[in-house]
């Protein structure tokens, strides 16, 4: 474990660290997005330098992909890979029965599309992610720019038709622009405090016209792995 990590980044690291103990050579493996999957990357970096591990791994963004690289990984595409024996990944809230948000690092639709097409999603989080209900982080959306505004009033309406506790709707900026995914869409952020029944707000979201995805992972996550800032590890 490097030195002189924080109680948050020894959480994030030995969370990674477990995660990586799932990997056996010969799979293809799905690598995550977000500080926490970034620790996984260099931990899986070490076992293919340490160990000669033959994996090959397929990244969820472009940064991923350029870290997967710089250490050592081999890396393809989900089209070369077809199907993946697990993927590894961060998570911005989990709930009891593993629902998650996850988006804060706008990378939701390529993590949803790696993850689903995965034997096996391993969720790996430092322990302040855990909820007892998901919806105090903002849900992220994917959208198009084209009619990004027709989009966010569709949101916002039929927000008000949902018993949802709050319904501010935002559009994600990167300085005075409006940030732009790797598939160069938009994504909202919806600021609801509490979302009661997370799978159908997760239904409703994606027939809205302009949402390509929603940041809600329902039935896709088989483990989480949760770190400590003591550096203990739980495994559910
Ligand atoms: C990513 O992991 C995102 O979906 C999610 O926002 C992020 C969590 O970030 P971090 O691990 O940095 O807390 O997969």
């Amino acid at each position: 474990m490097p030195a002189e990590l924080s109680p948050i980044d020894k959480a994030k690291f030995v969370a990674a660290k477990r995660a990586v103990d799932f990997i056996e050579s010969g799979m293809k493996v799905g690598l995550g997005t977000g500080s926490t999957a970034a620790w996984m990357v260099r931990c899986l970096g070490e076992r293919v330098r340490q160990e000669g591990l033959k994996i090959v791994g397929v990244p969820t963004s472009t940064r991923t992909a350029e870290l997967a690289r710089q250490c050592g990984i081999h890396v393809t595409s989900l089209d070369e890979a077809k199907w993946l024996d697990i993927t590894i990944d961060g998570a911005d809230e989990f709930d009891q029965n593993l629902a998650l948000i996850k988006g804060g690092g706008a990378a939701l639709l390529q993590e949803k599309i790696v993850a689903t097409a995965s034997d096996q999603m391993i969720v790996i989080a430092d322990a302040a992610k855990e909820v007892q209900q998901l919806g105090a982080f903002p849900l992220p959306i994917e959208i198009i720019p084209f009619g990004w505004q027709t989009s966010k009033a569709l949101v916002e309406e039929m927000l008000v038709s949902m018993d949802v506790l709050a319904r501010d709707v935002t559009l994600r900026m990167n300085g005075e622009r409006p940030l732009v995914t790797d598939e160069s869409n938009y994504i909202l952020d919806l600021h609801l405090k509490r979302i009661s029944n997370p799978r159908q707000l997760a239904l409703v979201l994606n027939q809205i016209p302009g949402v390509v995805e929603n940041g809600l992972f329902i039935d896709i996550c088989d483990i989480v792995i949760i770190g400590h800032g003591d550096g203990r590890v739980t495994v559910r």
